[in-house]
């Protein structure tokens, strides 16, 4: 394959209700969207999901576009590349920015698939026809709307609820929920703001049949992981802590963790998420698909992923109508009984409606 252009467009989209965990809040998203495009006109799609801010990983939405625009583009535009698991090797000489690297890597899968008139998840060797979703539940301002957003959950069908915890706001908050839903698959993600310190308090938390608690110490630790494991008997999944192959190999060496979540953005895109899934599955290890508040490109590239057979738990893959008025893809993607249906359509799957994409662009550039 080879690319004549490459656009970037930087979007701006108001969320439904701010998103809060317990590093910051977004509620006016802004993020990239890469387009790729063939000799034959043909176009590939990729989500730039760094936020604004560095506080989940060191990325941000504009050294997204730094990335992007002096290295990586460079380094695919009028290459010859003769699959699309190739561009992260291109990669190898550029260090992590991994959000950069998946924006446009993902977008290379899309145009491969497209060429090749078959669905990414086919492209990636996915077998699934659906695949199951939960949904991730923000820091709410009161217990009484954090019900709300359950309820409402529950009702919609979503397979499990997420929770996000900080001090101050988890073994009260946990009991609560469990008190009032004891059935419901529930988990607790701590995006990192636990020490070993805390180590009663990540112990009193066994109680509760959880499913797992997601990334409770350091966003850059996996020894700590492992110790913390030896002494709970809820799973680890790590999230923030896995940004490649080599770490998932660490991790598993340890012992430090029975889940991880994977995100294609988090370890440089869709050949290392799958690298990282083959991993898992030989080691028994559980993978499952996390999110990053994506718009309908980066939504449709994960539940692709999903269809991968070693994604075993629910995703959170929350449909378009969760956090968005309107997408930018067209049909949005819908969740009916906790699943969404892979769509049988070459690349994504999903049409891009350009009428919305422009009008949430701020600021585009293209590259030729
Ligand atoms: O830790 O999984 C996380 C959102 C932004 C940053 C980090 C995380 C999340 C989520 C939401 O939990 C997942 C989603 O619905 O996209
Ligand atoms: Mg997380």
């Amino acid at each position: 394959m080879k690319i004549d252009h490459v656009t970037i467009r930087q979007l701006k989209m108001r969320m439904k209700s701010p998103f809060v965990t317990s590093f910051g809040s977004v509620q006016d998203k802004q993020f990239l969207i890469v387009e790729v495009k063939d000799a034959n006109g043909l176009t590939g799609y990729g989500e730039g999901v760094a936020f604004e801010v560095p506080w989940y990983t060191e990325e941000t939405m504009k050294t997204s576009w730094h990335l992007l625009e002096d290295f990586l583009i460079p380094m695919v535009l009028h290459k010859e590349i003769g699959h699309p698991s190739e561009v992260s090797t291109i990669f190898h000489s550029i260090r992590r920015n991994n959000m950069a690297k998946a924006a446009i890597e993902t977008a290379m899968w899309d145009l491969y698939a497209k060429q090749n008139k078959i669905p990414l998840a086919t492209a990636l060797g996915g077998m699934r026809k659906a695949v199951e979703v939960g949904v991730s539940i923000g820091i709410q301002p009161t217990t009484a709307k954090l019900y709300e957003k359950i309820d409402h959950a529950l009702k919609e069908g979503y397979k499990r609820i997420k929770v996000k915890i900080k001090p101050g706001l988890d073994i009260s908050l946990i009991r609560a929920i469990r008190e009032r839903y004891p059935e419901v698959p529930l988990m607790a993600d701590a995006n990192s703001c636990y020490t070993l310190e805390n180590l009663p308090l990540l112990k009193a938390l066994d109680q509760y049949n959880l499913l797992m608690i997601e990334q409770p110490l350091a966003a850059d630790d996996i020894l700590e992981h492992a110790k913390l494991q030896k002494q709970i008997k809820t799973p680890i999944c790590l999230d923030e802590s896995i940004c490649s192959y080599d770490d998932a190999k660490t991790a598993i060496e340890l012992e430090s963790c029975g889940v991880i979540n994977i995100k294609y953005a988090r370890v440089g895109g869709l050949t290392e998420a799958k690298r990282i899934h083959n991993l898992c599955e030989e080691n028994n290890i559980k993978v499952w698909c996390g999110g990053m508040l994506e718009a309908g490109v980066g939504r449709a590239h994960a539940v692709a992923l999903t269809t991968l057979s070693n994604f075993v738990l629910p995703g959170d893959t929350a449909g378009s109508s969760h956090y968005w008025e309107e997408d930018i893809i067209e049909p949005k993607v819908e969740v009916k009984e906790g699943l969404i249906n892979i769509p049988h359509e070459p690349g994504i799957g999903y049409r891009i409606n350009f009428s919305a994409l422009d009008r949430y662009t701020v600021k585009q550039h293209q590259y030729s």
